[in-house]
């Protein structure tokens, strides 16, 4: 669906867009002038536009420190993603990756287009982390070393069982949520939040997004690696591949839906973190992230275009999740009524109906005894009425208009 199309059909999300379209060209003009910070706040703003929005909020020394954090990141994703790389090459560089982050003179020609360019000059990044306090320097270095450790045993080895699967994605994403709670509990406003949640945190946007991108993966030439483990897909079909042919439609929308599920067991430990944060825009930061993904998880589930096309949120729906998630009741919400979706759309054949619907009952009984359900204005299910008001009286408006010129029309 246009734009135009989709905002007819959602009026409530035209002022969220506006909102957001407004706030992205007032943070992309906020690029600081030195060359090295200016190229990393534009490669961010190229790599992840709204994301990018969201760590524009947060205190200046936490922001920089996050703004290198998600650099040296991607630039060690673009090493991994690299299908033209030969393992024996890939391996030492992933391994060493931690020790290229203080040399300025490092570099390594790979990946594309954006990522292309942030590899050729990560000298600006290293210049820049090399600015950063120490204890953030540490805490980057550290989890640095730890992922490309981890993804180098991840280049010799596929993702067979659910238990290679947690594994695989703690490294990629798990680590990110220790190192993001080590640079919060730096920047002084934060507790120190446990490993276990923290890795919960990442393990749920990265089940995610494997789940979302399934089609995109199993596409990809020359062929990338894939991330669904074994143990779930193969108690329906025999090759990863076969969940895209339309004749395995059936089994593959029940090994989604199991994909699902399994994704579904880290919330109540994301809503448990999110509890504890005190710092509004570290809540923030952590929590659009996270209620996109319940949202994203809630389009996909039973949604056999997950095997046929690209399934995401509406950037209406996006707008608004950045615009109303504020506080712990808004997330408590947020989950609460994705919740609903996704109940709403369990079949009571599909083979994991009873698991999903007990892992459902427990979210939702989560976000019911906050006691705070009943303080927010449901966004998702029901659409905001304050917008709805809006709309009719614009209507109204209009409607009169046309009303009181035909009439004008009919007297003369
Ligand atoms: C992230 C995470 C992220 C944010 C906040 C708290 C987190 C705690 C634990 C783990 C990760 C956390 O968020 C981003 C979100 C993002 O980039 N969104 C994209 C949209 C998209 O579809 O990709 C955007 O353009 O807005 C995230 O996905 N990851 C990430 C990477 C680095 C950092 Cl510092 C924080 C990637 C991943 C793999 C899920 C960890």
């Amino acid at each position: 669906m246009g734009s135009l199309g989709a905002v007819l059909k959602h009026p409530d999300d035209l002022f969220p867009l506006l909102k957001l379209k407004r706030a992205m060209k007032h943070a992309e003009k906020q690029i600081p002038p030195e060359p090295h910070w200016g190229f990393c706040y534009s490669m961010l703003h190229k790599v992840s536009r709204s994301f990018a929005l969201v760590i524009q909020q947060l205190d200046t020394n936490l922001r920089n420190a996050v703004c290198i954090f998600y650099l040296v990141l991607r630039a060690l994703d673009t090493v991994e993603d690299d299908t033209s790389i030969a393992a024996d090459v890939k391996v030492p560089i992933l391994i060493a990756f931690h020790r290229h982050i203080y040399d300025q003179e490092w570099h390594f020609a790979c990946g594309e287009k954006d990522y292309k360019v942030l590899m050729d000059q990560f000298h600006h990044v290293s210049t820049a982390f090399l600015e950063l306090g120490e204890s953030f320097q540490v805490a980057i270095e550290d989890i640095t070393k730890r992922m490309g450790a981890g993804m180098a045993k991840f280049i010799l080895k596929e993702v067979e069982t659910i238990d290679d699967y947690d594994e695989y994605c703690h490294y990629v994403a798990g680590l990110v949520g220790l190192g993001l709670s080590k640079l919060f509990h730096a920047s002084g406003t934060e507790d120190l939040l446990s490993d276990d949640l923290s890795n919960s945190m990442g393990l749920f946007l990265q089940k995610t997004n494997i789940i979302r991108d399934y089609l995109e993966d199993i596409n990809e030439i020359p062929k990338s690696r894939m991330f669904w483990p074994r143990q779930i897909w193969s108690k329906y079909v025999i090759k990863l591949e076969d969940l895209k042919y339309e004749e395995n439609s059936e089994k593959a929308v029940q090994c989604l839906n199991d994909m699902v599920t399994n994704a579904l067991m880290h919330v109540e430990d994301c809503l448990i973190y999110m509890a504890a944060l005190r710092d509004p825009a570290i809540f923030r930061f952590c929590a659009i992230p996270q209620v996109m993904a319940i949202g994203t998880l809630a389009l996909c589930y039973n949604n056999i275009e997950v095997f046929r096309g690209v399934v995401k949120m509406r950037r209406g729906l996006t707008a608004k999740v950045i615009d109303q998630t504020k506080t712990i009741a808004d997330v408590y919400g947020a989950f609460f009524d994705f919740s609903c979706i996704l109940k709403s759309k369990v079949d009571m054949n599909d083979p994991n109906a009873e698991k999903t619907r007990s892992r459902l009952n427990a979210i939702q009984k989560t976000c019911r005894d906050s006691g705070l359900l009943n303080q927010r204005k449901s966004y998702v299910v029901k659409s905001n009425p304050r917008y709805n008001t809006a709309f009719i009286v614009m209507l109204i408006i209009i409607l009169s208009v046309i009303f009181a010129y035909l009439s004008a029309k009919r007297t003369n």
